[in-house]
């Protein structure tokens, strides 16, 4: 039985198969459990000779089984490690990663172009007081001017900003004109009632910019906003000052951008005109000066605040502002930049 009994152990191939061995040899209804069953029909004198053979052979190939199954164990884990094996060498899946929106990629481009011309960056606030909105910027309560730009309230004195402008107001107020000139610029998010077409959208982005100190003219203003559109552009695109009002600024201008792809199929952004408007600017109203507490007589300078998605639209040939906000997958993976 002993020999029999470990030549099965060993032939077995896999760990059921040895169990069922194990079940059938050394069980309860195996061949050593019923002879120790038996022994109660046995003399007392031929009991413990047998009793211990049995134990023996028990023994002996509960050792097998062990063996065996040691083996059978150790072979499944290398055959696991030799199927499971990662070949490091294989290139890897490139992930699939989001990118910068447009609006975005845009903004960057700004600042890295202000930045270089000496300006810092900063960023207001969404939710602004009506005090720097409009007061602050030579608007008082009731002046015609601010129906020029619709607007939502939160509450009486609240409101989402309309332009960002009141960021001028608010670096003007806080800026210490004994460390020099102040040359600040500032990108956000503004809000107005406007009802949304192609070229107008009742959410986009402004980018203002101002540069107030001694001696700084109406020359700066037109260099420093050429060269920003020169930038982003490049030196196709034809740019012309037209006279405009706005209540902060004396005298104020307005900039147009020439478009660009015009063939027999028409023209990109500003179809009918060969031209988009893409921001207001001026000289800072003296009032404006004066609301901050900076003396007009000593200091002047500077502002503009500039559109965007305007931008971008011309940058990119991209014929209607909406597509920035409806988060199309295929418009926005087209401007996908990597590394
Ligand atoms: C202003 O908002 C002034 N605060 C700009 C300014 C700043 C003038 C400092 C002087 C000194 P305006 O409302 O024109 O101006 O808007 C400026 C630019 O924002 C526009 O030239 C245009 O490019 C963009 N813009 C205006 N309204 C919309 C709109 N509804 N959707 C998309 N872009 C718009």
């Amino acid at each position: 039985l002993q020999q029999k009994g470990s030549q099965d152990i060993k032939a077995a191939s896999d760990l059921k198969q040895l169990n069922d061995i194990r079940v059938k040899l050394l069980g309860k209804k195996g061949p050593i459990t019923e002879v120790l069953r038996g022994m109660r029909d046995l003399t007392k004198e031929e009991r413990p000779a047998v009793g211990s053979f049995a134990n023996k052979v028990r023994d002996a190939l509960a050792e097998v089984v062990d063996q065996k199954k040691a083996e059978l164990e150790q072979a499944k884990i290398e055959q696991q490690l030799a199927t499971e094996t990662i070949d490091v060498t294989l290139p890897g899946d490139q992930p699939k990663i989001g990118a910068h929106h447009v609006i975005s990629q845009v903004i960057e481009q700004l600042e890295d172009t202000f930045l270089g011309m000496g300006f810092k960056v900063v960023y207001g606030y969404e939710v602004e007081e009506e005090k720097y909105n409009f007061e602050m910027l030579n608007m008082p309560k009731d002046h015609p001017a601010r129906d020029m730009q619709d607007t939502f309230y939160i509450t009486k004195d609240v409101l989402m900003r309309t332009h960002m402008s009141p960021d001028e107001a608010r670096e003007l107020e806080k800026h210490d004109f004994s460390q020099g000139p102040l040359k600040m610029v500032s990108p956000g998010r503004v809000y107005r009632r406007d009802t949304d077409d192609a070229t107008h959208s009742h959410q986009f982005f402004q980018m203002e910019g101002q540069y107030i100190g001694k001696n700084v003219t109406m020359a700066d203003l037109k260099g420093t906003l050429e060269f920003a559109i020169r930038q982003i552009f490049g030196e196709e695109r034809e740019i012309r000052f037209r006279p405009s009002y706005f209540p902060f600024t004396e005298p104020s201008v307005e900039v147009d951008i020439s478009c660009f792809k015009c063939n027999g199929k028409g023209c990109d952004v500003c179809k009918h005109t060969g031209w988009i408007e893409v921001l207001g600017a001026g000289m800072t109203h003296p009032n404006v000066l004066k609301a901050a507490g900076v003396d007009p007589e000593i200091y002047g300078g500077f502002a503009f605040g500039l559109g965007i998605d305007r931008f971008a639209m011309l940058k990119y040939g991209i014929d209607d502002i909406r597509n920035f906000y409806q988060n199309d997958v295929r418009f926005l993976t087209q401007f996908e930049k990597r590394g």
